[in-house]
């Protein structure tokens, strides 16, 4: 059921409302969801689905120097930041389905919002670490984190609507994994503030196992926000998204940064961004990426690849 669910987000997030030529009604028909891990397994999930946010356009939205699209995007990560300071205050686990990166700017500052100070862990073929005067590229996709980390704020500008954000992750508590592209303003800034980073390089040389584990004990105690950006997956796995760059993680590596993470205890949001249908060539390009966006989901929330099965599972007798 739920495979099929996030398949349907994502396929509403991006074809228009419908799917296969249908158009999907609702999302919010149950509360509460088996997740079909396998045959006769099943993970129970409590599932509440806030629904799609609306977000405004701006007729009048020129760019500033080269960055495009600020108003939008600042005015969506707003709604964004409220939205998901509502659902960690309700207890929950909050997943963001994207969607443009730039969506993380409201996702951890709403996440922060509530819990106070986060660990994240980036796991994205790309930094996201430009600010608006070293963009190349002037997409806000590729500076989240500039605005969101406190060291940088004397060195980032402020955009139109983006006036209500507080800087609010600390450098020493994020973590990169996956990087192979990366600007020499950004591979500048990592080296200034000193971030940690597993490139594509560390992840060759120590196996992913270890990095996860370095991972996991250099950010010790704090609530983990993971955003997820399906380009670190190498684009043979998830060629349907912006970005692609070759030399990415294996699908199994990919997948074991969210059982690792989930083992944890202690994640508390997940981003599952630039998963992009309309950038796939063929039918089997956008079921292998949108496929592999919702088993990285099913791996944050505890499907296993050794199986699984309820706790109260009982041996049906002869
Ligand atoms: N570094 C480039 C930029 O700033 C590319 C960013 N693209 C991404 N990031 N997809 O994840 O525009
Ligand atoms: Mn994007
Ligand atoms: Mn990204
Ligand atoms: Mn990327």
């Amino acid at each position: 059921l739920c495979l099929c669910l996030c398949l349907r987000i994502w396929q509403t997030l991006f074809s228009k409302a419908t799917y296969r030529g249908k158009p999907i009604k609702s999302l919010n028909q149950s509360n509460f969801i088996y997740i079909a891990v396998g045959q006769n397994q099943t993970l129970s999930c409590a599932v509440k689905d806030y629904g799609n946010l609306q977000f405004e356009e701006f007729a009048d939205d020129e760019p500033v120097g080269v960055v495009k699209n600020a108003k939008a995007v600042g005015s969506a990560n707003q709604r964004l930041s409220e939205a998901v300071h509502a659902i960690k205050k309700d207890g929950h686990t909050s997943v963001m389905l994207g969607g443009d990166h730039s969506l993380a700017i409201g996702s951890i500052h709403g996440h922060a919002a509530a819990v106070g100070e986060l660990s994240v862990v980036w796991v994205d073929a790309h930094a996201d670490i430009n600010t608006p005067m070293t963009t190349e590229t002037g997409n806000l996709h590729g500076q989240p984190m500039s605005f969101l980390l406190r060291e940088l704020r004397s060195k980032t500008p402020t955009l139109p609507n983006f006036s209500w954000i507080k800087p609010c992750v600390s450098a020493k508590n994020l973590v990169y994994i996956g990087l192979r592209d990366v600007d020499p303003a950004e591979h500048f800034i990592l080296k200034l503030l000193g971030v940690k980073a597993f490139s594509m390089t560390e992840v060759d040389q120590l196996g992913i196992s270890r990095v996860m584990e370095q991972t996991c004990d250099y950010l010790v105690q704090k609530p983990i926000h993971l955003s997820y950006d399906v380009d670190a997956v190498d684009p043979s796995v998830t060629p349907a998204t912006g970005t692609p760059v070759i030399g990415g993680l294996t699908y199994r590596e990919g997948l074991y940064v969210t059982e690792y993470l989930c083992q944890t205890g202690r994640l508390s949001a997940v981003d599952m961004v630039e998963v992009n249908p309309l950038r796939g060539q063929t039918e089997q390009e956008v079921q292998s990426t949108v496929g592999t966006a919702v088993d990285l989901l099913l791996g944050c929330f505890g499907r296993q690849r050794e199986g699984n099965h309820a706790p109260d599972y009982q041996l049906p007798l002869p």
